[in-house]
């Protein structure tokens, strides 16, 4: 059975959320990072970096959480991907991970690049429930995940983006978010 390696609160419950999206079965391995666990040679032989989350499908092990979504929608999601579709979902993933993140929790950037982000994404989510449209993705995973802390663990108002806010609410009412993200809140 595939394992996921992950902390008590942290980005493995990103993968963890996809993988209930997905229906394929896992185990979550649960490391005591407050013990550094992470640290330890038995899970720097999965992850050199010392880094939460990792997956072992098999005989392959991967880590970096946007590098896991794609492996996941690619392995277990609609298929087969077109190459356009796949660069859709790297895009997206890529944004959420590098942009989005670095834009919202690095706390020296969030006053400038805060409404330049979540501006063009209310827009996008007026339009459509989606990020690509009508269709749930790993997209939605990536980057909803990254919205969904911004109140849960940033505590800050989304009050000027009401259709994010809107996103979060029906992400959060997803039974496999209820079962990852939304359990660790
Ligand atoms: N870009 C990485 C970030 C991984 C990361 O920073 N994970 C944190 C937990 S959320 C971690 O393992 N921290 C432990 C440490 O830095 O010692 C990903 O998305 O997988």
């Amino acid at each position: 059975m595939l394992k996921l390696y992950g902390g008590a609160r942290s980005r493995a419950s990103i993968v963890q959320w996809y993988l209930e999206e997905l229906e394929v079965p896992y185990e979550f391995v649960k490391l005591d990072m407050q013990a550094g666990q992470h640290l330890q040679p038995e899970y720097l032989a999965i992850n050199p970096m010392g880094k939460v989350p990792a997956i072992v499908d098999g005989d392959f092990q991967l880590w970096e959480s946007g590098a896991i979504l794609l492996y996941l929608a690619e392995k277990y999601g609609k298929n087969p991907l077109s190459l356009s579709e796949r660069a859709t979902f790297t895009q997206w993933v890529l944004f959420a991970n590098a942009t989005l993140a670095t834009g919202v929790f690095v706390e020296a950037n969030r006053e400038k690049e805060m409404p330049r982000l979540l501006t063009p994404l209310n827009e996008i989510l007026v339009r459509q429930p989606f990020l690509l449209g009508n269709e749930f993705t790993v997209a939605d995973v990536a980057v909803g995940s990254i919205l969904a802390y911004i109140p849960l663990f940033l505590k800050l108002d989304l009050g000027a983006y009401p259709a994010i806010l809107n996103y979060i609410q029906q992400l959060s009412e997803r039974v496999a978010f209820q079962k990852s993200i939304g359990g660790r809140a």
